[in-house]
């Protein structure tokens, strides 16, 4: 797993109510700030927000699978009726060959299905399970998806394979399955009877040697490459070997070791070449002859000092960084409400149902604005990262981290740090496996203050600004090296903006003189950087008042005109707007417009505002949204075509649900799900429409990296906003807004606030400078 570090932690930071009054000055924040004195002298203090419950008008039909509906599926499935001849992920003997299961989880709904729910007085769709099974032990093995139901079982419930989610093939062969416990084991005694036959020789040049992963002299670990096939025909992977310890990606020695684990019999697989010091070695026995013959030229050994990889305070402290950084604080109480069974969200007008699972983690559904449906669905499809480097394990990476389950991977979160305190936390609760699984607290919902006022001018009769405020709710997965961090973002403007951060560990190069720089920069004694693009690809799909949507694209142009009041120019150039539609799906697959000359809205022609237009929603291109610089490399071939433009429009279907599949990350040449497909003509005028676009960065390493990468430069955006959505813009109804009002014939120009009622509260002391004066 790309996963080798199991972290769990506890925290046990003192919940309780912020001091409103600002500290003193004087007084140093820490002692202010202590749990204590805050108890003892509570009189003047705010009371903590408190979560304001809602109840969703419809019971969520995007839950998971509860702790009854499990267990009674997998008692269907056990059922020696159905033929299955599982056996259970408990069994001490697991292995490879069994048939097990991987995923049961409740399938992702058919839209169709939804929309009459929610709209048509329809039922709650029928629940089902997607259910996954390893199948090792069929006389031709491979990993099989299928969907089971309705739930509960009755009679009527059936096994079918899940053919309608995939473009391809709901059937994957047994070489690109998932390195879970049973086939790791299996990979690993042929890595153990190679590396221990060759320990000496490792040892010597790099320090590193490994006898098995329990055996007391091991000190090194590996990793097993993604992909680790290309077409499931064969598997051949490079394992990287680094010290064992903290952080193993960024001790990388120069050894890299080939396996061919093809096929479900262990027996057969064997080591296929050897890489140190970047010369090839086909055999044990030609590297032994090397190594005897002297032939071999060290390079030097990872560094066993770890000591750089650590994220303890270190250094001088800043003038006054000893104080508490700012904190957002909801002074006046909460002004979302939360409705926890069904996992729904109500805050200023907007509304949407969220549903969590193992490969992506969080999802919006049904998001709503002022009663209107904006969007069916805003959801993470996978974050894929492709590598590359002058050495068998960087050239051949390439990760669909929806393979390694980024739901799976996100962990708990940190009160103060991750989430401002007061944040509203939710269990990530998903099943996987054959268990329901609960992370405490793996999502957080706050509002912020965006930082800036959302509208602000000076008059001559007024001045006026208007507070600018946002929900925001976040996950961050650790999945392997890297945090990501994903925030969806919900604006009292009627915007909605995705976020994408990074952070963790490079996974690092090892550090050769002679690749230039080609690569990335030297960052430590013996790493470098290794270029890399991460690339997130998210469907949104409008449907915007109702699903016939079109997708407008207004291109500034330049021509050359003339204009009889400027007789003196002759022809001159000017721009102009020249507004088409995408007509169908042959064009589209966009790019992100050169210097912004291009302007992507989804409209509903069907629906005018008070001007004639249409309303819409842009899509409007934030931070980096940049795609794989190649489109043919061979490790993201097919499996990679949604990672390949900035956006993509394509007419939905209950068949095209995702653009991604988990076990989309080792048939490159043959996928699950080919993107592409998609994309067969169908006309996009007034159609339900689904947007694809892609958030990433093209990760530029640096000796900042080091300990843990930045999020502040690691960042990528996107946003929506209202187009001629409505007749002016959405902010004018907020209370949380001043306007300074020239009084009558005063010519001191002495005015009168008006602030609509939402002042701060008196616990909340202002200063002098922070009162809203008289005269401007
Ligand atoms: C103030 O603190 C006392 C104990 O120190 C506690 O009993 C009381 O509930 C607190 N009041 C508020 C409003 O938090
Ligand atoms: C059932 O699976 C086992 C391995 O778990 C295998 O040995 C056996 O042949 C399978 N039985 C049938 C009928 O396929
Ligand atoms: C979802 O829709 C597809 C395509 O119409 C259909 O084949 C499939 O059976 C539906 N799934 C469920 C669970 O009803
Ligand atoms: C590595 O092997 C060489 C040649 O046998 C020997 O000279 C050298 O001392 C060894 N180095 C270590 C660290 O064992
Ligand atoms: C959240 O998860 C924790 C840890 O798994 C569990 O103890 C707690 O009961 C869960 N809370 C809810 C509301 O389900
Ligand atoms: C959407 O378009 C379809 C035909 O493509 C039509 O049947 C349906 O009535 C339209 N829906 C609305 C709300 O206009
Ligand atoms: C307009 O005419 C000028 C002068 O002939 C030419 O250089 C320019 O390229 C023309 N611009 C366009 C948009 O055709
Ligand atoms: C306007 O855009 C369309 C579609 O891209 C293009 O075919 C047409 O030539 C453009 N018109 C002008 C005047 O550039
Ligand atoms: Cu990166």
């Amino acid at each position: 797993m790309r996963s080798s570090l199991a972290v769990s932690f506890f925290l046990s930071l003192p919940f309780h109510s912020l001091v409103a009054a600002a500290p003193s000055v004087q007084s140093p924040a820490r002692t202010v700030f202590s749990g204590l004195s805050r108890r003892s002298n509570n009189e003047s203090l705010c009371p903590a927000p408190v979560d304001i419950p809602t109840v969703a008008k419809l019971p969520s039909p995007f839950t998971p699978l509860s702790e009854a509906e499990l267990s009674d599926v997998k008692a269907w499935l056990y059922d020696p009726k159905q033929n299955l001849n599982l056996t259970s992920t408990k069994s001490e003997t697991l292995s490879q060959t069994d048939n097990y299961i991987w995923i049961i989880e409740s399938l992702y709904p058919n839209k169709t299905d939804v929309l009459s729910y929610l709209d048509g007085n329809g039922p709650l769709p029928p629940r089902y399970a997607r259910v996954v099974i390893n199948e090792g032990g069929k006389a031709d093995p491979d990993v099989s998806e299928y969907y089971v139901g309705p739930l509960p079982v009755s009679s009527e419930t059936t096994i079918q394979t899940l053919d309608y989610f995939y473009s391809r093939s709901a059937r994957v062969p047994f070489n690109a399955r998932v390195g879970d416990g049973p086939r790791s084991a299996a990979i690993d005694e042929i890595v153990t009877k190679t590396m221990s036959s060759i320990a000496d020789i490792t040892f010597n040049l790099t320090g590193l040697q490994y006898y098995g992963a329990d055996d007391e002299r091991t000190n090194a670990a590996y990793f097993v490459q993604s992909p680790s096939s290309m077409d499931g025909s064969t598997s051949y992977v490079w394992t990287p070997w680094r010290r064992a310890g903290l952080a193993p990606y960024d001790q990388p020695s120069d050894l890299y070791v080939n396996f061919d684990i093809g096929g479900s019999d262990p027996a057969l697989y064997k080591c296929r070449m050897i890489v140190y010091n970047l010369v090839v070695y086909t055999s044990v026995e030609d590297f032994r002859e090397a190594f005897e013959a002297g032939k071999i030229t060290q390079s030097p050994p990872p560094s066993s000092d770890e000591s750089f990889l650590r994220k303890d305070r270190k250094g001088p402290i800043r003038e006054l960084e000893n104080r508490l950084a700012p904190v957002s604080v909801e002074l006046d109480g909460k002004r979302y409400k939360v409705d926890d069974e069904n996992r729904y969200v109500e805050y200023l007008g907007w509304s949407f149902y969220t549903r969590f699972d193992r490969d992506v983690g969080i999802q919006f559904f049904d998001v709503k604005y002022k009663g209107e449906r904006i969007l069916y669905e805003l959801s993470l499809q996978d974050a894929v990262a492709q590598y590359a480097g002058n050495n068998p394990f960087q050239a051949g990476t390439a990760y669909n981290d929806r393979f390694y389950g980024i739901g799976i991977d996100v962990g708990r979160l940190i009160p103060g740090y991750d989430c401002p305190y007061h944040a509203t936390y939710w269990n990530a609760t998903l099943t996987n496996g054959e268990s329901v699984v609960n992370k405490k607290n793996g999502l957080c919902i706050f509002e912020s203050d965006i930082g800036f006022p959302v509208t602000r001018h000076t008059d001559s009769t007024y001045t006026q600004s208007t507070k600018g405020s946002k929900l925001t709710v976040r996950q961050i997965a650790t999945v392997g090296n890297y945090d990501y961090l994903w925030d969806y973002q919900f604006f009292v403007d009627g915007s909605i903006a995705v976020d994408a951060r990074a952070s963790g560990y490079v996974q690092a190069n090892y550090y050769r003189p002679d690749d230039e720089g080609k690569w990335g920069p030297r960052i430590q004694e013996t790493i470098a950087g290794t270029l890399h693009t991460h690339v997130m690809n998210f469907k949104a799909d409008f449907d915007l008042i109702d699903a016939n949507n079109t997708f407008q694209k207004t291109d500034i142009i330049v021509e050359n005109i003339t204009q009889p009041w400027y007789p003196e120019l002759g022809t001159f150039e000017q721009m102009r707007y020249n507004i088409t539609e995408l007509a169908n799906e042959d064009s589209a697959l966009l790019e992100l417009p050169k210097n912004g000359q291009s302007m992507y809205t989804v409209i509903n022609k069907a629906h005018t505002n008070k001007w004639g237009l249409p309303r819409g929603y842009r899509v409007i291109p934030g931070l980096s949204n940049v795609h794989l610089a190649s489109h043919t490399n061979p490790f993201f071939l097919k499996n990679g075509e949604a990672y390949k433009q900035a956006f993509a429009v394509s007419r939905h279907h209950d068949t095209e649900p995702h653009s991604s599949a988990a076990l989309n990350q080792n048939l490159p040449a043959d996928p699950m799900v080919a993107f592409y497909d998609f994309f067969d003509g169908e006309s996009l005028i007034q159609e339900d429409l689904a947007v694809w676009f892609n958030l990433g960065m093209h990760h530029y390493t640096r000796a900042e990296d080091i300990p843990n990468t930045l999020m502040t430069e690691a960042h990528s955006s996107v946003m929506f906003a209202p187009q001629n959505w409505g007749d002016v813009e959405q902010t004018v109804d907020l209370t949380n807004a001043v306007i300074f009002n020239k009084r009558e014939g005063d010519k001191k120009g002495s005015v009168v606030p008006e602030t609509n009622g939402a002042n701060p509260p008196k616990s909340f002391p202002l200063r002098d400078d922070d009162q809203l004066l008289g005269v401007f």
